[in-house]
């Protein structure tokens, strides 16, 4: 997969998309991220980027010019655009696995009050938030947007991390995880871990699951329920157990 970032601060992402499992998909050639500096295509003398609002209101609004330049420059016509702002629909796991089967995607980070209007009409940008709160930048959700996006890339994460058995993907919380040692400070492992017992390890981690998805997210776990999934014996006897609620 390719993501073009066009950005003013393209030196914030190197840390990120360098780092150890999204460096490691582009040392393999699954991801290749591109920054692009939204300012090598600015026309104006001094290079600038960004201009007062028309109608006020404070602030700078990055300009059409430059970023139609940059759009130019990495072929977006052809692209899935997508501009990272809180006006946008809310990310959840659905949409980065929808966005993980493209071979193509453009990142657009915007800065200061926002940008003109008529680059994200043009250019058929979808706006896409990470949460309901407002940051200087589409910096950082931009490199969240990545991150999600590049661990559903078959071969990104390797057979240690599978993404598959994880919370919110499979529909519930995450149990518990502990590893060595058995006892720390006087705080023992949960004794059914130890023991071997996969069958009770499993029924464990199941219970675990939803009683933390029943305390801290009700919503998740009705959605859950209610969808059609093959249940076994044991965990149907779970959930009853759980949710006092038959199947
Ligand atoms: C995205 C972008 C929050 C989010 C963002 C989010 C600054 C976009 C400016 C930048 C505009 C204000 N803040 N929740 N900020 O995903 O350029 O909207």
């Amino acid at each position: 997969m390719n993501i073009d970032v066009l950005t003013l601060f393209p030196e914030m992402f190197g840390p990120v998309v360098g780092g150890s499992i999204l460096g490691r998909a582009a040392a393999k050639g699954i991801l290749n991220v591109k920054t692009t500096d939204i300012r090598d295509f600015s026309n104006d003398k001094h290079n600038r980027a960004d201009d007062y609002p028309f109608g006020g209101g404070g602030g700078m609004v990055m300009m059409a010019d430059p970023i139609f330049g940059a759009m130019e420059s990495v072929s977006a016509a052809d692209k899935k655009v997508i501009y990272m702002s809180p006006r946008g629909r809310i990310l959840d796991q659905q949409k980065i696995i929808e966005l993980s089967q493209l071979d193509n995607l453009v990142i657009l980070c915007g800065h200061y009050e926002g940008v003109d209007q008529r680059a994200l009409d043009y250019w058929n940008a979808e706006e896409v938030s990470i949460g309901d709160y407002v940051l200087t930048g589409g910096e950082l959700p931009a490199m969240v947007l990545i991150d999600a996006v590049a661990r559903m890339i078959p071969d990104v994460l390797g057979n240690e991390n599978s993404a598959l058995d994880e919370s919110i993907y499979s529909g519930l919380l995450e149990h518990p995880q502990y590893t060595k040692p058995r006892q720390y400070r006087g705080i023992e492992v949960p004794e059914v871990l130890t023991n071997g017992n996969h069958k009770l390890i499993d029924e464990w981690k199941f219970r675990q699951a939803l009683t933390l998805t029943q305390e801290r997210r009700p919503d998740l776990l009705e959605e859950y329920l209610d969808k059609d999934r093959e249940f076994t014996k044991g965990e149907k006897r779970i959930i009853e157990e759980i949710t006092k609620r038959k199947l």
